[in-house]
């Protein structure tokens, strides 16, 4: 499967962010906790340079609890302060501002030494996109200032957000980046929505998709739809689409609404919360 997908404005964002480091004190880099090695944009930390960082694994509510918990740990033996965060309960949401303030404490020490007070600290959200970026924002801030839905490519332009007196936000377009060389990348980044839905062959995606989850969470896949595991993906999406009712023609199997079905409910949590990687598989990688 060959995706690519890099618009015009990611180039511009990248130009933005590199220009706008300059008023930043933090970056606040969002990983999807399903896939943190895939949603993890390797440009990134050499845009932002040497910025201090936070990571959050976000979208927490749809990954394994406890490979969340490896995640944690794993970050942290890296030196890299990662919070586990679910924006529909607000998991953690309220450890962000004084983890950050913890993470640049020496910064904050040496401006008060110099008698700058009261100037706000100003964090720079990045993240592939439909990371949830926006929402993130939103829930920090509590309004709903910054555009969000369920599909990339929602923010088209950089926007400021003030929290309060004291902290503020810029939200930014989701990027990816221009070639994936590896196909779990890929993959991975087009379950979980990252890569516009036009570009993809539905079908051919949750067929791999079902091969991919059939060996790691299989029970999952059984419990959702009464379906039993069998050696091919494909015969597999057929009987979900025959227990879902997608049939044309009298009898034949709706291979594209089968598909459909799956990948969204995988996608809203339908499917039990699933991760589709672990720190196990990072050896190498960072
Ligand atoms: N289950 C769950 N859904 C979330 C969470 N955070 C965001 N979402 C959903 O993810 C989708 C994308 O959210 P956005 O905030 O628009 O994502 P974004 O990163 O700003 O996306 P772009 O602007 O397109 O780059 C929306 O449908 C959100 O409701 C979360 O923690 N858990
Ligand atoms: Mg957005």
């Amino acid at each position: 499967m060959n995706i690519q997908w890099y618009p015009g404005h990611m180039v511009k964002t990248k130009r933005q962010i590199s220009e706008s480091l300059k008023l930043i004190d933090v970056v606040i880099e969002l990983l999807d906790a399903r896939a943190p090695i895939s949603s993890k944009n390797p440009d990134i930390d050499e845009i932002i340079s040497n910025k201090p960082k936070i990571v959050i694994l976000n979208k927490a509510d749809l990954a394994d609890e406890k490979i969340n918990k490896e995640w944690i740990n794993f970050y942290k033996s890296i030196n890299i302060v990662a919070l586990d965060v679910d924006c529909i309960t607000g998991k953690n949401i309220n450890k962000i501002f004084p983890s950050i303030k913890n993470i640049i404490k020496n910064k904050l020490q040496k401006d008060i030494n110099k008698g700058i007070i009261g100037r706000p600290v100003r964090a720079l959200v990045v993240g592939i996109p439909n990371v949830g970026k926006s929402t993130f924002i939103n829930k920090i801030a509590n309004k709903s200032t910054a555009q969000t839905g369920d599909r990339p490519g929602v923010t088209k332009s950089k926007q400021w957000i003030k929290v309060n007196n004291e902290f503020e936000l810029m939200d930014t377009p989701g990027i990816l980046w221009p070639k994936f060389d590896d196909e779990m990348v890929a993959l991975h980044l087009a379950y979980i929505k990252a890569i516009k839905e036009e570009i993809l062959d539905i079908v051919e995606l949750s067929i791999k998709f079902i091969d991919e989850i059939k060996k790691s969470n299989p029970n999952n896949l059984k419990d959702r739809f009464k379906i039993e595991i069998k050696d091919d993906p494909t015969e597999m999406l057929k009987d979900i689409g025959r227990k879902r009712g997608c049939i044309v023609a009298g009898s034949e199997i709706d291979m594209y609404r089968a598909a459909n079905v799956l990948m969204e409910e995988f996608r809203i949590g339908k499917l039990g919360r699933i991760s589709l990687e672990t720190p196990n598989m990072i050896i190498g990688v960072e």
